[in-house]
């Protein structure tokens, strides 16, 4: 009898387990008709689909397909009373049509709208390795390699659901296999599945492939051999998928091989490419997160300007530069980089990063979209060709290993599509698609989610600090971190500065002058002590430890307050999540597991915040009074 019953209460929990909420759905809709719904009229394969199979109203649904109706990937979506009319000039248009109006059907709001795409390229660079391990990828292995995932499919749909047109499918620190015949089969494979969905597959490419991969001797831009193989080698790749996007590029950066190798500016080597692509409509995305090689000595944070500025005007037409949004490396609060200051004849693309490499990583509840609002607060979106994100996604069943991180995906996706968005609306809409559209959940948790990124800057590194992280794996507080082996770019020492007078980077005109890289009114606002805004004082000053601050609080004072405040912010965060455990309950009784693993990554994020704040308050006391 006792076997008996355990072996039910096996059963019960397997059939709960099986039955727990895991987040693999994202913010797409769960339930799917039972019958392809009849009433939706049209002829484009997936909007159709997609559509016959998720969309419930009593309305019947047509969709157009009008030339000329609209321009790109636009899209109308026109509601009256009797049916939902979707127009547009592409496939992708109806898609996105599509999926819009799946979303309004899950947010329960239903209307007529008109949307146009603020950039013609959305795009999702993944920093996936051959071997299925991922650069600062903190949600699992690999989705793509070395075998493909059997999630591509619905990958690939999260994605279009979000109007993202454009996927580079490999890290940047590219390996030359990526470009053999074995790999291009594969690729091809993953391609099928991303142009179901209109997304068009690009590469990121290692600058030596001809010697290693051709043979050949060298990988000079101007040698014509090399050329030539360049050119056959993207005919081969047309040859295979038609729709093929183009090349990614990181050269000179971080060790990867470049032009510079031979002498050659970066505008010798994008233009050897951009030439052999032009032909198939392909594109170069040159990268210019560069440092160290050229610049010896000077200002990490002014090497992209110096080494770009000057050949700007030298890019063939099919050439962009793609460019971080800082000027440093993706740091829980940068200036914006002066590239889209300096940069003007060439077109640009940011690069932001997803994945939350110094900014917890999977661990930590920090929503983005912030960020990158402020971000587009300097620099219009109209100076921009293109946006691209470095991909969280990995295989852990909810995709991102933190079911918060999905927001973070989605953000981005968004705001893609549209940067005028308010980063208070996407997260509302991601909280009622993904967990419950009850206001008693949304509204705490949207002033949770919009809290997280000043909390995380303020447990991290407030007021402008920057790169005091660990070593190696980003994650958690170093601030004395030096090794004299190490390029002193990668020390932590090097970016705070701190002595007994005070601390801070001196990057005003008595210091490296980077100020003066920016456009105004922000070179004269930066390069001012009592103009720089507070919260990128130590980024451009070296600030007396006894300076008055805004609150009439000591600089100390003011840096112990911000710890302090992170913290709180972090505890404050834990008891709301707590409150929502009920909430979280009624909408899916089979939630407890999400709830749950949320659960346990505060608790964490609680621990670590404490850590940074103690670290980096012990080390910085330390010059407090110190012998000058
Ligand atoms: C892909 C930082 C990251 C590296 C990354 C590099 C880049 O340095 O830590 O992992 O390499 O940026 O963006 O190229």
């Amino acid at each position: 009898m006792k076997r008996i019953g355990m072996v039910l209460l096996v059963v019960c929990q397997l059939i709960v387990a099986a039955r727990a909420n895991d987040g693999s759905s994202l913010w797409l809709p769960r339930e799917k008709n039972e019958v392809a719904s009849t009433l939706v009229r049209g002829s484009q394969g997936t909007a159709l689909d997609e559509l016959r199979t998720y969309y419930k109203g009593p309305m019947p649904v047509r969709m157009k397909l009008e030339k000329n109706a609209l321009q790109g990937d636009a899209y109308r979506i026109v509601v009256t009373t009797r049916q939902i009319e979707l127009t547009a000039s592409t496939s992708n248009g109806l898609l996105y049509a599509a999926f819009d109006l799946l979303r309004m059907q899950q947010l329960g709001d239903i209307r007529s709208k008109e949307e146009h795409p603020a950039f013609d390229l959305r795009l999702i660079n993944h920093w996936d390795n051959l071997d299925g391990s991922v650069e600062r990828g903190y949600a699992g292995k690999s989705i793509l390699y070395p075998a493909l995932s059997d999630r591509m499919a619905d990958y690939a749909r999260a994605n279009a659901s979000l109007g993202i047109n454009g996927i580079v499918i490999n890290n940047v620190n590219a390996s030359p296999k990526m470009l053999s015949e074995e790999w291009l089969e594969k690729v091809c494979v993953i391609n099928s599945y991303l142009e179901r969905y209109g997304i068009r597959t690009y590469l990121s490419i290692n600058f030596a492939s001809p010697m290693a991969l051709g043979g050949l001797p060298t990988a000079d831009p101007l040698d014509p051999q090399v050329r030539q193989w360049w050119r056959e080698k993207v005919d081969a790749i047309y040859r295979l998928m038609p729709n093929f996007g183009g090349f990614l590029v990181k050269a000179n950066s971080e060790g990867q091989p470049g032009p510079g190798d031979y002498q050659r500016s970066h505008a010798d080597g994008a233009n050897m490419l951009a030439e052999a692509l032009q032909p198939h409509g392909g594109i170069v995305m040159w990268r210019c997160f560069v440092y160290g090689a050229n610049h010896k000595g000077e200002d990490r944070v002014k090497q992209a300007v110096s080494e770009f500025q000057p050949l700007d005007g030298q890019f063939l037409p099919n050439v962009i530069l793609q460019t971080k949004n800082g000027p440093l490396d993706f740091q829980p609060r940068e200036p914006y980089s002066p590239v889209f200051d300096q940069i003007t004849k060439t077109p640009n693309m940011v690069e932001l990063q997803i994945t939350q490499e110094y900014l917890g990583q999977s661990r930590h509840l920090v929503y983005l979209a912030p960020m990158w609002k402020e971000f587009f607060s300097f620099v219009s979106p109209q100076r921009l060709r293109g946006i691209a994100g470095v991909a969280n996604v990995g295989l852990d069943d909810n995709w991102c290993g933190h079911h918060f991180s999905q927001a973070n995906w989605y953000a981005f996706g968004r705001l893609a599509w549209n940067p005028g968005l308010s980063a208070e609306a996407i997260a509302r809409e991601w909280l009622k698609l993904t967990f419950t559209r009850d206001e008693a959940f949304v509204n705490p948790m949207t002033e949770v989610m919009m809290a997280s990124r000043e909390a995380c800057v303020d447990y991290m590194m407030p007021l402008g600090l920057h790169h005091i992280f660990q070593f190696d794996h980003h994650y958690g507080p170093d601030p004395g971190g030096f090794k004299p082996d190490y390029p002193l770019e990668w020390c932590p020492v090097y970016y705070h500065q701190a002595d007994s007078l005070g601390v801070g980077f001196n990057r005003s005109s008595t210091g490296t002058n980077a100020t003066s890289q920016y456009r105004e009114p922000y070179r004269s606002q930066y390069d001012d002590l009592s103009t720089c805004p507070e919260n990128l004082l130590l980024w451009f000053h070296h600030v007396p430890w006894g300076y008055k601050m805004k609150s009439g609080r000591t600089l100390w004072e003011e840096l112990c307050a911000h710890y302090d405040r992170g913290v709180a912010e972090v505890d404050r965060f834990h008891e709301v999540w707590q409150q929502m455990r009920p909430l979280v309950l009624l909408a899916d009784k089979d939630d407890s597991r999400r709830w749950q693993e949320v659960e346990d990554r505060l608790q964490h994020q609680q621990q670590n915040a404490r850590e940074w704040r103690q670290t980096c308050l012990d080390y910085f006391r330390s010059f407090l009074g110190a012998p000058q």
